[in-house]
């Protein structure tokens, strides 16, 4: 299968330690013996504490996002780090390059590419681009909920559901730089559009990833 993977940024930089990116890179290389593997990293805390000064200084959103996609591509460089020779060394700017990229027949790492958006787009736009067939979606929780469960006492987890229903749960959420939602709107309408099957998952125990690409029922398969 070619699959094309988000990295939240909350499952491997909640703080920045080499124990998580080594988890991940450990994870990523074994699925690369069977699958075409793309990442794509989000920014994590760092990408946070960067935006909050940022905005403090009066950065407009869209220099906000520009730091932040800063930061996601920073993470992409300690995950390539991690991972030997077996991710192509640098970064794609762009999903072109990063198509390209994927027949050297290495490991492809991102992070963000243009403002307005968060790398939850980016991955559903690599993904429709390279006709992945599936995208995993790793996060700090263990699926879609229907509320934040961190905040929500009543948020129930959600098995199973259309792109549709994701849509309509991320467009009632705000979009601001750093923001850290389910999935961002423009990446929910991709996955609509291009009926790309996608599993949320788990990512503080990266290993989730290889029972989700192995069709064992865990997270939130959206489809
Ligand atoms: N970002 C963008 N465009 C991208 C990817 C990321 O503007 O293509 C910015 C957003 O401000 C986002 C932040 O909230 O970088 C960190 O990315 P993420 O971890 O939220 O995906």
């Amino acid at each position: 299968m070619r699959i094309v993977i988000k990295v939240g940024g909350s499952a491997i930089a909640p703080s920045l330690e080499a124990r998580r990116f080594r988890g991940y890179a450990e994870v990523i290389k074994s699925l690369a013996k069977d699958h075409t593997v793309l990442v794509v990293v989000g920014g994590g805390t760092p990408a946070r504490e960067y935006i909050n000064v940022s905005k403090e200084l009066k950065a407009s959103n869209a220099l906000r996002d520009l730091i932040g996609i800063g930061v996601s591509r920073l993470n992409a460089r300690l995950l390539i780090s991690a991972m030997d020779d077996a991710a192509y060394p640098e970064p794609p700017h762009d999903y072109q390059e990063a198509n390209l990229a994927m027949y050297s027949g290495k490991i492809v790492i991102m992070g963000g590419v243009q403002p307005g958006q968060t790398t939850d787009a980016v991955a559903a736009i690599l993904a429709e681009y390279v006709h992945a067939d599936l995208l995993i979606r790793t996060t700090s929780v263990d699926g879609v909920y229907t509320a934040d469960p961190r905040v929500d006492k009543d948020a129930r987890k959600i098995d199973r559901m259309t792109p549709q229903e994701l849509l309509e749960l991320v467009t009632k959420m705000e979009m601001t730089a750093g923001a850290n939602n389910i999935f961002d709107m423009l990446g929910a309408q991709i996955i609509k559009r291009s009926r790309i099957p996608m599993i949320v998952v788990n990512g503080h125990e990266p290993k989730n990833i290889i029972d989700a690409v192995n069709g064992k029922p865990i997270g939130t398969l959206i489809k």
